[in-house]
């Protein structure tokens, strides 16, 4: 009997700054009916999913940026989610800014089963961008100054059937992220995504972006034979063009699924877990053909060595 888990990736158009969480989750309880209607056991949502890109914005005032920040979840505002989903049995992820009892803030995500448990917990590690105002830009990218680096590590949960990751945006562009999980024996890596169009320090890579998001997607689904959801959260927001780009891909690293607007839009695919082991097994058996001794340097480093003969 194959292991398949349905799988909806709910693509979120702009949410405008003056949005309310009450609207955004309507919009989220929407595409979670979609979900259900279409045989879904899984609806994934993106990064920050219940407010705007607020790092677009260099703030200073504590209680300003607390505002964009979830101090407890679930919470009244995203509870009609949380029955909703239970109501439905369906699981999901819900990308958002965690603010802890003790004054920390992380980029988050959330994973919940059918019965709408919490069922695991993950904050952004690599977190883009800068720590100051930088007004040269024609925004900011300010998750250097918003969040603290996450504490939990790249975890994978036995959860829905099967092992299942999280990450978000800017983690899906380093290898580490997925390599992490892949020795994990993960089986689904989930993640959300807020990518502008425009790239300040580089633009001469604008018109790259897609391609990037999609590689990366596609090398670390196909190099760790796992399933990978990737949900934008896209379209003109707040003057901010966003990617879109939603997709679902194999762990051949084929999309197997895309979204084709830069709204609001839901994409479904019957996943099968077992599809893993074709990879996992076989090109990257990690048992059999990995080299740890011979990739110190990644684990011993943070920046490049670029002196002659640094191979280990
Ligand atoms: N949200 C997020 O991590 N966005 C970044 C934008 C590029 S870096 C300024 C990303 O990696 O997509």
């Amino acid at each position: 009997m194959p292991r398949i888990l349905t799988i909806a990736a709910a693509q979120l158009g702009p949410i405008a700054r003056d949005e309310s969480r009450a609207s955004a989750v309507a919009r989220m309880c929407a595409l979670m009916r979609q979900a259900s209607d279409r045989g879904a056991h899984l609806v994934v949502f993106p990064e920050l999913a219940l407010t705007t890109f607020f790092p677009r914005w260099y703030m200073e005032d504590p209680a300003a940026i607390d505002a964009y920040f979830e101090r407890q979840m679930p919470n009244a505002d995203v509870l009609p989610l949380f029955e909703l989903a239970r109501g439905l049995g369906l699981g999901f992820c819900l990308g958002y800014g965690e603010l802890t009892p003790d004054g920390h803030h992380f980029n988050a995500a959330v994973l919940v089963d059918a019965a709408g448990a919490i069922v695991g917990k993950y904050r952004k590690v690599h977190l883009p961008g800068h720590r100051e105002n930088e007004p040269w830009r024609p925004f900011q990218h300010l998750e250097k100054r918003y969040f603290e680096p996450g504490n939990l590590g790249f975890p994978v949960f036995e959860a829905l059937g099967g092992r299942i990751g999280m990450c978000i945006c800017n983690d899906r562009r380093w290898p580490e992220t997925f390599r992490v999980m892949g020795l994990q024996g993960v089986e689904l890596v989930v993640l959300g995504y807020n990518t502008p169009v425009h790239y300040p320090p580089a633009p001469e890579h604008d018109h790259l972006q897609d391609f990037h998001n999609h590689l990366v997607m596609q090398a670390g689904a196909y190099q760790n034979g796992t399933w990978v959801v990737g949900v934008a959260k896209a379209g003109r927001e707040e003057g901010c063009d966003l990617i879109g780009g939603t997709c679902i891909i194999a762990p051949t690293g084929e999309i197997v699924a895309q979204c084709a607007t830069l709204g609001d839009e839901l994409i479904v695919h019957d996943c099968d877990l077992d599809r893993c082991r074709e990879i996992q097994d076989n090109i990257f058996n990690f048992a059999l053909h990995r080299e740890p001794e011979s990739y110190r340097l990644i684990t011993e480093t943070k920046g490049a060595q670029r002196g002659p003969g640094t191979t280990s």
